[in-house]
């Protein structure tokens, strides 16, 4: 079944979201497969954001995310790469819709709170980056027959 990455930022753990956060992807029905909170390294931070090296932000973004503790997350369920983008809403909190993550409890571009992968093909890339094989943890929770049709 479908995975992607999903890391709750410094801003979103220094704000005390985490259980928040959480329970939005677990409410929708999503499961939750890996997590572990991460003092991040200024080389996971470069090869994570490694798309963005030529950005005038990324060396902000990159003292950002090795500020202070992450949440990374592996989540899984049908269509959840771009269901979880929703969820997340726009990249900057303004622009984001009541109802998304960012749009409840964000303000700044750079204070976003949370990443959450762009493409399958990026989940795969960030999840291998993140997670050693042995950390992610495959289960069926007994609710699946009532969330899927299926
Ligand atoms: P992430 O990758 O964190 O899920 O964010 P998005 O996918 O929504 O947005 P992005 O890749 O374009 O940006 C990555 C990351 O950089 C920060 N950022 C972005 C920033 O600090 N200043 C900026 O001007 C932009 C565009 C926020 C998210």
């Amino acid at each position: 079944m479908e995975r992607t990455f999903i890391m709750i930022k410094p801003d979103g753990v220094q704000r005390g979201l985490i259980g928040e956060i959480v329970k939005r992807f677990e409410t929708k029905g999503f499961t939750l497969v890996g997590m572990k909170l991460v003092a991040v390294s200024q080389e996971l931070a470069e090869q994570h954001y490694d798309v963005h090296k030529e950005r005038p932000f990324f060396a902000g973004l990159v003292k950002f995310i090795t500020s202070s503790p992450v949440v990374a997350m592996v989540w899984q369920g049908d269509g959840i790469v771009a269901s979880a983008r929703k969820i997340i809403g726009a990249t900057n909190p303004l622009a984001s819709d009541p109802g998304t993550i960012r749009g409840d409890y964000g303000i700044d571009v750079g204070r976003n709170l949370i990443h959450g992968s762009d493409a399958i093909e990026t989940a795969q890339r960030e999840i291998a980056l993140w997670f050693p094989e042995d950390e992610l943890v495959s289960w069926e929770s007994h609710t699946k027959s009532w969330l899927y049709e299926k």
